[in-house]
């Protein structure tokens, strides 16, 4: 995509996002050494939060940090407190200015935390992370340190966060009651909407389906 938007002479930047678990694999760099060396307009982003599902992070690699990894491909490397917005606007805009520049792309490593399991099937992080560990994380959630920030600045408070919940669970009961109450969609239907000119194997279960449906 980066290498497109250069080609085509636009002004605007890819970004690409992983988790630390990404950057051990061979992809990442090729990715990452490709866009170094056309500098395209790519912004690498690795949400750093210390485990790949329950491995953690320094038994991934032996490197010390993840955004040294940039050096090793000749472009910028940067590593951000990933638990505080305004830190990570700051470098996601210099890196975007960077990258359209002409300058090539960038890697961000942003230091964060998983508050809860990598997939709801199966995985849970009591096998692999303590209780303290995740109190220290929970310290620093981000949307606690933007609403103390906000209601410092006067931009924000007590009142106006119970009157905007109240707003949008109302959003949520409306739009969940809405998909409730939509008729069940059929298996032929959406198969009818997956492709414009239908190939003969879907057709074959398009056709498996009305006949099913009409029963
Ligand atoms: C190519 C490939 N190898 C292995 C896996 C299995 N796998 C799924 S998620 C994951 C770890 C991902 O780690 P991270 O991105 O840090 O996710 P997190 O645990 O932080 O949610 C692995 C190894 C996969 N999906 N694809
Ligand atoms: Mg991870």
């Amino acid at each position: 995509m980066a290498l497109g938007l250069k080609k085509n002479g636009a002004k605007n930047v890819a970004f690409t996002y992983t988790g630390d678990g990404g950057t051990s694999q061979g992809d990442f760099y090729e990715g990452m050494n490709f866009a170094g060396a056309f500098k395209a307009p790519a912004v690498f982003y690795s949400q750093n939060n210390g485990y790949a599902i329950s491995v953690p992070r320094h038994v991934q690699t032996a490197a010390p940090t993840l955004a040294q990894k940039a050096v090793a491909v000749g472009i910028p490397g940067v590593q951000v407190d990933g638990m505080d917005a305004l830190a990570v606007y700051a470098v996601s805009k210099a890196a975007r200015d960077f990258a359209v520049a002409g300058n090539g792309p960038v890697f961000i490593e942003t230091l964060t935390y998983r508050f809860g399991p990598h997939t709801l099937s199966g995985d849970d992080p009591k096998r692999y992370r303590t209780a303290e560990e995740e109190e220290e994380w929970h310290a620093k959630d981000p949307l606690t340190r933007m609403r103390l920030f906000l209601t410092d600045k006067g931009l924000w408070s007590e009142e106006q966060e119970s009157a905007w919940e109240e707003e949008v669970n109302a959003q949520i009961d409306a739009a969940m009651q809405e998909v409730e109450s939509a008729p069940k969609q059929k298996v032929s239907e959406y198969l009818k909407d997956t492709f414009i000119d239908t190939p003969a194997v879907i057709q074959e279960q398009i056709d498996k389906f009305v006949a099913k449906e009409e029963n």
